[in-house]
């Protein structure tokens, strides 16, 4: 179980918690850390046992919908009596095409699971429900959710990245309220075309910049804005960028400081030519329209 030190368990929940968590695991990199893996899908198969044996577990990450939250409310709850952290991850159901029978239910569930859970990730549908039959680019937005939360593990894992579950977790959360953190990510490669036929090649220098402005345009949770409480800064590099000190960390501060009040980095590296950047934007509830919207509906609902 414990590999590179580290040993968690991985919940999906639903068959969008479910989805996403097998694309995750398409990495090979998770499937190193041979994490404890429990998919509880809409048969609700109940793997009670399974998680209370998982004691040494140092956190669990669970992906979860919020449409239906018996399940994740027992899971949740289960973690917490075994005294296990939880990362969390949400599936908020998009305005359109949904019942709004579901839509209360995802407001029901955050409030909730506020007893066992104090940090949110919000993966929200409406960032994607202006396309056209937009359920068809499900897989491709879990595919992007799911690079996020690799790169967020391989900060959390790397021990030079000053970044562990703790850590995370606190700056993720107020003290009085849940944090409601929306995810975004960018990436470029490091070598054109030609530095993969010659290996010999160089990486090219860093454009940090556009790399954040362009991660700024895609925040998991529609509507939200562009300043938030707090901001997480995962950077991914090849280790020539580290090792050289050709990262400006100042820099990638002062421009998240645009963003968000207080900001955090880590920086890790990759064994892929690959530059990327995963932010986590935290916020409190009133400043999320998507969640007062929800809150509306479940309160005319009464
Ligand atoms: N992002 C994402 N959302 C999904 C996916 N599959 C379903 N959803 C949506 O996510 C929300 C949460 O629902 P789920 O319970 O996971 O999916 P469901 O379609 O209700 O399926 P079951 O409850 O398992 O029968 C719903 O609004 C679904 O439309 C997926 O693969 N990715
Ligand atoms: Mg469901």
């Amino acid at each position: 179980m414990v590999l590179n030190g580290m040993a968690y368990l991985f919940i999906g929940i639903g068959s969008s918690g479910t989805a996403i968590l097998n694309s995750v695991l398409e990495y090979k990199e998770i499937r190193r850390d041979k994490p404890i893996v429990i998919r509880l899908r809409s048969d609700k198969e109940w793997n009670k046992s399974r998680i209370s044996r998982e004691k040494g577990a140092d956190f669990a990450f669970v992906i979860s919908e919020l449409d239906d939250g018996d399940e994740v409310s027992r899971a949740a709850a289960m973690l917490s009596e075994c005294g296990i952290k939880t990362l969390f991850v949400g599936v908020l159901p998009a305005m359109r095409r949904q019942k709004s029978e579901n839509l209360i239910n995802a407001f029901y569930t955050l409030e909730k699971l506020k007893e066992y859970i104090n940090s949110f990730i919000i993966v929200d549908n409406q960032r994607i429900a202006h396309l056209p039959n937009f359920e068809r680019y499900y897989p491709r937005y879990n595919r992007y959710i799911a690079s996020c939360i690799v790169d967020i593990l391989a900060g959390v894992r790397d021990k030079t990245a000053a970044m562990n579950i703790d850590r995370l977790l606190s700056i993720i959360s107020f003290s009085d309220e849940p944090g409601y953190a929306a995810l975004s990510r960018a990436s470029e490669l490091t070598k054109g075309l030609a530095g993969y036929i010659l290996p010999f090649l160089r990486h090219k220098p860093l454009d940090l910049r556009t790399l954040i402005r362009v991660s700024m345009e895609k925040l998991s949770i529609a509507e939200a804005p562009l300043s938030s409480e707090r901001g997480i800064t995962f950077l991914r590099v090849p280790e020539y960028y580290v090792r050289g000190e050709r990262v400006d960390k100042e820099l990638v501060e002062e421009f998240m400081l645009m963003y968000t009040k207080e900001c955090y980095l880590a920086v890790c590296t990759t064994k892929r030519n690959i530059a990327a950047i995963t932010n986590l934007f935290v916020y409190r509830f009133e400043q999320l329209k998507r969640l007062r919207e929800l809150r509306g509906l479940a309160h005319e609902a009464i």
